[in-house]
């Protein structure tokens, strides 16, 4: 009798399987799986979570504009929105391999291991993987993941039958709703539980996070800043000098924070150097630490947007490193490269010529923070972030600077990626209401390392006002103004414009921010009543 003949004698008598049995089948084994994995991560420091790992992967395909856009729209929560994105796609893929599954198991069992063997690349790639650990774990979570769908299906009879096998009899029925009901819920609710307890106490081996003791100190620290040297401290909603820890803008294309092990970390300065350097973490702290007050942005900033902060940095002077290191006669470029495999370059003559570049370790007067590219990370006044601020430094490359590019350059941003002389209003806020009257205007303008000679407000487009400039904590940093203009009733447009130690007025745009950095006076609608 053929397996056909008999399927065809039962078929009165036994309950059909539900058309959503497999897809979900394949989706409930898909979550059990990615669990697994997630629960090792949470666990051991050495296999980093698959999700994440992905979802980087994801990040590092994407064209350069879409991950800008993703970062701009989303904002802080571009990195939330991208795990939910991935498991969504993980469980997709899920229910493509149930509906696989109901036909050919094992041709189901290599799809899983194809998407697991992906999934290992993406993992083992992260600089804190360990490779072993990391293959048991995807090779645990494959087996669990087919043998449950396996089990799920056999429920629902759409096991297919080996060949060998004897047609179940007509008296057992192969269609068990409720058995598969039971382990499906079962098993998808222990997986969502454990994976979220896992993803939310990640454990940190204490050797992957700064050193709890005394911050990093330069030989001569300077005086805290006095109160009266920021505007921030008479006028509520002023970008303070110094921008706190806690409101520093964060940029960077890492879904999960590169943790560096201090014991295994070191600093190289290579490439066209007559001699090479290799730094551990407690020599640099033992050189001459020196303190620099300086601002950084980042390209994609707006006109009047937020990707800009000041902070007292401290580390090692980057000249001193490289004229140790000796630039050969090959060297044009300094290329950051970070642990995480983000690369950043600029021009040799940017870190000679005065600027007072840094390999910090301090901020604020704390250990580099991790979300700040602890344990060092590259500062160079008057560029953005992009061609500069390498966060997670593994090394200083020196390179020529043509065929050796950035990680951003490729991706549609220009090679050199100077600061353009910029300003904001901080006060009044968009749309406000305000006093008619004399009406205080203030905020920040910067051109890091040119300075700002010169803030002018306007008043529905005229010059109304010169303001009052804050003496700057250094030529690398933002300058607070101040300016008070008189407004009638009535609705009104203020907008700001500085002038640069070089005598330059900022551009009036309005440009974006791609190719190499937004442009325009930031305006503001404003009511006095
Ligand atoms: N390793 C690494 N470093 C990086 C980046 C990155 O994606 N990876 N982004 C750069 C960019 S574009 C900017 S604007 C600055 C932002 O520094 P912050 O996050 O400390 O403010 O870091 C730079 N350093
Ligand atoms: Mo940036």
């Amino acid at each position: 009798m053929t397996v056909g003949a008999g399927t065809t004698e039962r078929e009165p008598v036994v309950a059909q399987p539900p058309r959503w049995g497999a897809p979900v089948a394949g989706m409930v084994a898909t979550l059990v799986g990615i669990a697994t994995a997630e629960v090792v991560a949470g666990v051991s420091p050495a296999v980093p979570s698959s999700l994440d790992a992905l979802g980087q992967l994801v990040v590092t395909a994407l064209p350069g504009p879409a991950v800008t856009t993703a970062i701009e729209v989303l904002g802080a929560a571009n990195r939330v929105v991208l795990t939910l994105a991935s498991l969504l796609v993980a469980l997709l893929i899920g229910a493509a391999v149930g509906r696989l599954a109901a036909m050919s198991l094992p041709a189901a069992a290599a799809a899983v291991t194809v998407v697991a063997l992906v999934t290992a690349i993406a993992v083992a790639s992260r600089p804190e993987a360990s490779v072993p650990i990391v293959v048991a774990t995807l090779v645990a979570a494959t087996s669990v993941t087919i043998g449950l769908l396996g089990r799920l299906l056999g429920h629902l009879g759409l096991r297919p039958p080996r060949p060998t096998q004897v047609p179940p009899s007509p008296t057992d029925p192969p269609v068990d709703r409720r058995a598969f009901l039971r382990l499906g819920v079962a098993a998808s609710v222990g997986a969502a539980t454990l994976g979220a307890v896992a993803r939310g106490s990640r454990s940190v081996s204490s050797r992957l996070v700064p050193p709890s003791g005394p911050a990093p100190q330069a030989m001569i620290p300077a005086p805290p800043v006095a109160a009266a040297q920021d505007l921030a401290t008479g006028i509520e909603g002023v970008s303070p000098v110094l921008t706190p820890i806690d409101r520093f803008f964060r940029i960077d294309t890492a879904i999960v924070l590169p943790r560096v092990d201090l014991a295994d970390w070191q600093l190289r300065i290579t490439g066209d150097v007559e001699r090479p350097l290799a730094l551990s973490y407690d020599e640099l702290l033992a050189r001459e630490l020196v303190e620099v007050d300086a601002t950084i942005a980042c390209v994609s900033n707006e006109v009047g947007g937020s990707l800009i902060g000041t902070a007292r940095w401290v580390g090692v002077p980057l000249a001193e490193l490289l004229e140790e290191a000796g630039p050969s006669a090959a060297a044009e470029q300094v290329l950051g490269r970070s642990v995480d495999g983000f690369t950043a370059g600029f021009p040799l003559a940017a870190a000679l010529d005065g600027r007072q570049a840094l390999v910090a370790v301090g901020m604020n007067g704390e250990v580099l923070p991790m979300r700040h590219g602890f344990p060092a990370r590259l500062v160079v006044p008057g560029l953005f972030g992009y061609v500069s601020a390498t966060k997670w430094l593994s090394a200083i490359e020196l390179t020529p600077w043509d065929g050796v590019d950035g990680y951003w350059i490729p991706r549609g941003w220009a090679k050199e990626g100077p600061v353009k002389t910029s300003s904001r209003i901080d006060v009044p806020g968009m749309a406000d209401e305000v006093a008619a009257g004399s009406v205080v205007v203030a905020g920040v303008a910067w051109a890091p390392t040119r300075g700002i000679e010169v803030v002018e407000v306007l008043v529905d487009g005229e010059v109304a006002s010169n303001a009052e400039l804050v003496p700057p904590l250094s030529d690398a940093t933002w300058v607070q103004w101040r300016a008070e203009v008189t407004l009638t009733a009535g609705e009104h447009s203020l907008a700001v414009r500085a002038t640069d130690g070089d005598g330059s007025l900022q551009a009036v745009g309005p440009s974006r921010p791609a190719p190499d950095g937004a442009e325009g006076w930031h305006t503001i609608r404003v009511r006095a009543v």
